[in-house]
């Protein structure tokens, strides 16, 4: 898919400032700095549209950004980030909940793991939360350009093993760097649109 006019809509900081509009939202999940946000960049073929960073904790909004009126991709904080304070690690895990909890138009749930690690505890968690939820998911182990190219299959399986042992559910790699796999993350995407 090509998006021609891709825009940021709302930072919100807050549920109250959610769009009204009631177009489908494919929500970016998972922890800080494991690339939710250069995702979108990618996807859309934007450098800088969402923005990024090698520190970790870049993104404290909810960022709305709207792809040609179609649907939105809503990029959210990232979980588990050791450097920042319990109490602010608190807010974001409350304004990540609440929006996954009270969202009525979240068509699919992308969670990325990073592919040099093992899921951790927030990875489980996160995980477990969105089996509960029932609602629509896709895992991406994202950074494949950092492993061989040879092992980025079975580094796959292995993830998905220790997530999703019955292996009934959706996980592919994926690389914001490289967008080798992008096309193929656009061909299931589109089924929620
Ligand atoms: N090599 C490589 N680097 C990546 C990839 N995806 C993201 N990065 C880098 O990882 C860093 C973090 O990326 P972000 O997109 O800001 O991560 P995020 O998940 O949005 O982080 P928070 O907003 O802190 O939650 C940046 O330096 C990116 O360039 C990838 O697929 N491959
Ligand atoms: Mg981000």
């Amino acid at each position: 898919m090509i998006i021609k006019n891709p825009k940021i809509e709302i930072s919100a900081t807050s549920s109250k400032q959610y769009p009204t509009s009631g177009l489908p939202e494919i929500v970016l999940v998972g922890k800080s700095n494991v690339g939710k946000s250069s995702f979108i960049n990618t996807m859309i073929n934007r450098k800088k549209l969402a923005r990024t960073s090698s520190e970790p904790g870049k993104t404290r909004q909810i960022n709305f950004y709207n792809m040609d009126d179609k649907f939105y991709f809503v990029d959210l904080p990232g979980y588990g980030y050791s450097k920042m304070s319990k109490v602010e690690q608190e807010k974001v895990n409350h304004f990540i909940d609440e929006y996954l909890h009270i969202r009525k138009n979240i068509s699919l749930i992308i969670l990325l793991i990073d592919i040099r690690h093992e899921p951790g505890t927030n990875d489980k968690m996160m995980y477990d939360y969105i089996i509960h939820s029932g609602l629509p998911f896709l895992v991406l182990c994202n950074k494949a350009d950092k492993i061989a190219i040879t092992k980025v299959q079975n580094t796959v399986k292995d993830i998905q093993k220790i997530l999703n042992p019955i292996g009934d559910f959706t996980f592919m790699p994926f690389s914001a760097e490289t967008k080798i796999y992008s096309d193929d993350v656009w061909s299931i995407l589109e089924k929620y649109i």
